[in-house]
């Protein structure tokens, strides 16, 4: 199955308006009380992977999720209801936005747990293998999660046992406000780490959301062919804090003018302008999509105001199950 061009540029601007809109009601309202992990400017990791995919294989993810998310077809009402902390939430209302689960759509678990979802998305791509099906899974992380003992133990594992695993490393430079140069010795690099397991790893331009969808469905294929696991190392850029609705130029870790430049290498600008000559009035279309997705998010957000909070009784629920 293919995805046309448009439908990824159109995601992706599904993704930014609600990871946007949702960025105002926080700072403005102070309901939403879980931390949030925007990866607004990341979003053609996210897209071009998931497209990808067909709604059967599983996708994992960390703390950055809501992209992934919303890319693999999850549901933004309960998304959004579990942002709010909604008995209606896809966690059910105690997970918050790190614990996002949509098993229909095929978006298995994210973890605040840096690097957990390494080693389940592992996990769950071998349960198909074994059972005899040829799902693939697929596991976002960082590139701070990367240099966490579990990532190398998935890594072997996964080539040892030829797991259906696409290993998604979105590389945006730092983990925290630590920058990759300040923990990594000159010369490192995350997808060498890969090859060194012998799975066929690729640095892609994480901006190109065409050129990450052409690299995602060779992984994608690689796996379901049961020739074991591959690696993307995808390189993008945060352009918000590492955790809230903010901005941080004023911190001292990254300057406006770098994070200047990588809005001026935006994925979802780059993407209308391949597509102009193409696609006849995609401005307008995109336009529109900001404008419907908008509408979406305000649904959404009006539903979870108006859903309860879990009760206290059923706290200790789903916690230590028999
Ligand atoms: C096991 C563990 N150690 C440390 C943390 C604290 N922590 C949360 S996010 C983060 C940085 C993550 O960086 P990266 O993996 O590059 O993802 P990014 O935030 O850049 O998307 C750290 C150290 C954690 N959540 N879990």
């Amino acid at each position: 199955m293919t995805t046309e061009p448009e439908e990824l540029l159109r995601a992706m601007v599904r993704i930014r308006a609600v990871e946007e809109g949702l960025a105002d009601v926080y700072r403005e309202e102070q309901e939403m009380r879980t931390p949030v992990h925007f990866s607004i400017g990341q979003e053609a990791t996210a897209v071009g992977v998931c497209a990808a995919m067909r709604r059967s294989d599983l996708v994992y993810s960390g703390h950055r999720c809501h992209a992934q998310y919303l890319a693999k077809g999850g549901d933004l009402t309960a998304m959004v209801a579990e942002l709010y902390g909604r008995e209606t939430g896809c966690s059910g209302g105690r997970g918050g936005s790190v614990h996002l689960v949509d098993l229909e759509a095929g978006f298995g678990a994210s973890s605040a747990i840096l690097g957990e979802m390494i080693s389940v998305g592992t996990g769950a791509a071998w349960a198909s293998a074994v059972a005899g099906r040829d799902d693939v899974a697929a596991t976002f992380f960082g590139d701070g999660a990367a240099e966490e003992g579990v990532f190398h133990e998935s890594l072997n594992f996964a080539a040892l046992r030829r797991v259906p695993v696409v290993f998604v490393c979105e590389n945006n430079g730092y983990s925290l406000s630590s920058p990759l140069s300040s923990r990594q010795p000159a010369g490192n690099s995350i997808t060498r780490w890969a090859d060194r397991y012998g799975m066929p790893g690729v640095r892609v331009d994480g901006n190109d959301v065409f050129g990450v969808y052409a690299a995602a469905t060779e992984a994608v294929r690689w796996c379901r062919e049961g020739r074991g696991p591959y690696f993307l190392e995808l390189t993008t850029y945060r352009w918000r804090e590492h955790v809230g609705p903010n901005w941080d130029y004023d911190r001292d870790h990254r300057s406006k003018a770098e994070v200047d430049s990588w809005i001026a290498r935006c994925p979802i600008t780059r993407a209308t302008e391949e597509l102009r000559e193409r696609v006849p009035g995609i401005d307008r279309a995109r336009a529109q999509w900001e404008t419907e997705s908008r509408e979406e998010l305000a649904k959404a957000i009006a539903v979870a105001k108006a859903s309860p909070f879990p009760a206290v009784e059923t706290l200790l629920s789903g916690a230590y199950e028999d």
